[in-house]
């Protein structure tokens, strides 16, 4: 589906307009994939947009940056500021926001080192990544035939553009065999994640989910999630999980920014079934969270306009 354009992008200190947010075919992370990204959102509330944990992304984005070598030269402040204001002047009540930091056009060859760094940030609407469907009843799982990368071939903690091949044809084999998403094993065969979320299983009561040397990215949904379900009285366990935890879950859910809380309805054909009680609390409690509904996680909430 083409993308609902709005009027601006902040790109390298300036908003420039959308159609203007172009770059040279030699631009360095075009043809090495070594750059870094955000996902992030932001939702309406009753004191308008509110970008959902906004200095933690940037935080983020900074420390991948790291992981490969990349001085960004914007502080995190900074950035989180340009994202206010990139929602701001689009006059956008809900939107998915996309910062990425790539290497310029001046270099080529492996070494990175002396490519000029660029920043973007874009915003545009975007609906719930898997689908309302899958929201309200849940999403089919295939486990993936390609394994997530080993930390010791890529480091997992950054949210790295070149990465995201392996996420893609995990992703394109699931929906080509007829199924929603892909669910991934590290090189040890053990559960890592989703191919753009992080996956929970809920089993006696009991939420259980990936530790991140498992290879699961630090999601802050996953986080805000632990958070959440903790705050409610659940216990929350971060252990090594085999597909079969999967196959006998009582419930299921993965979770990240673009996808939001999605139950998991079945798994390599076993059922899981329609979402469950612990699944539907915790999708309701980020949702009002998000919205700006609950003020114990206002800190988590930043408000565009004030
Ligand atoms: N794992 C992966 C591999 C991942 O890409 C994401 C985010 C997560 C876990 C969850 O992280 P967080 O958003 O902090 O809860 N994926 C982003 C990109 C999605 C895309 O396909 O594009 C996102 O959700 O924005």
């Amino acid at each position: 589906m083409p993308l609902d354009k709005v009027d601006k992008i902040w790109m390298n200190g300036e908003l420039v307009d959308w159609d203007d947010a172009q770059v040279h075919v030699l631009t360095h992370t075009l043809h090495y994939g070594s750059g870094v990204f955000e996902g992030v959102r932001a939702y309406p509330t009753d004191r308008g947009p509110a970008v959902f944990r906004l200095a933690d992304h940037m935080r983020r984005l900074h420390e991948s940056a790291h992981l490969l070598h990349i001085e960004i030269p914007y502080s995190e402040e900074q950035l989180c500021e340009a994202t206010r204001e990139v929602v701001r002047v689009n006059g956008v009540e809900s939107c998915y926001i996309r910062p990425l930091v790539y290497l310029g056009y001046g270099e080529m060859g492996l070494n990175p080192l002396a490519a000029p760094v660029g920043v973007s940030i874009a915003v545009w609407p975007w609906g719930t990544y898997l689908g309302e469907e899958g929201l309200k009843h849940g999403v089919r799982l295939k486990v993936s035939s390609w394994r997530r990368m080993d930390p010791n071939v890529n480091p997992s903690a950054a949210k790295g553009v070149g990465v995201y091949v392996n996420s893609s044809l995990a992703k394109v084999e699931a929906i080509k065999a007829g199924y929603d998403e892909a669910l991934m094993l590290n090189t040890q065969g053990q559960v890592a994640e989703c191919t753009g979320e992080n996956v929970f299983v809920v089993k006696n009561g009991v939420l259980v989910t990936p530790p991140l040397s498992a290879g699961a990215l630090d999601g802050l949904t996953r986080d805000s999630v632990m958070t959440i379900a903790r705050d409610l009285g659940y216990e929350v366990r971060e252990a090594t999980m085999l597909r079969s935890d999967l196959y006998l879950a009582d419930e299921a859910f993965l979770c990240g920014t673009a996808a939001e809380v999605v139950p998991i309805r079945s798994v390599d054909d076993r059922e899981i079934g329609e979402p469950g009680e612990i699944t539907r609390k915790l999708q309701e409690t980020y949702f009002a969270v998000v919205h700006g509904e609950v003020e114990a996680y206002s800190k988590w909430l930043d408000h565009v306009s004030e």
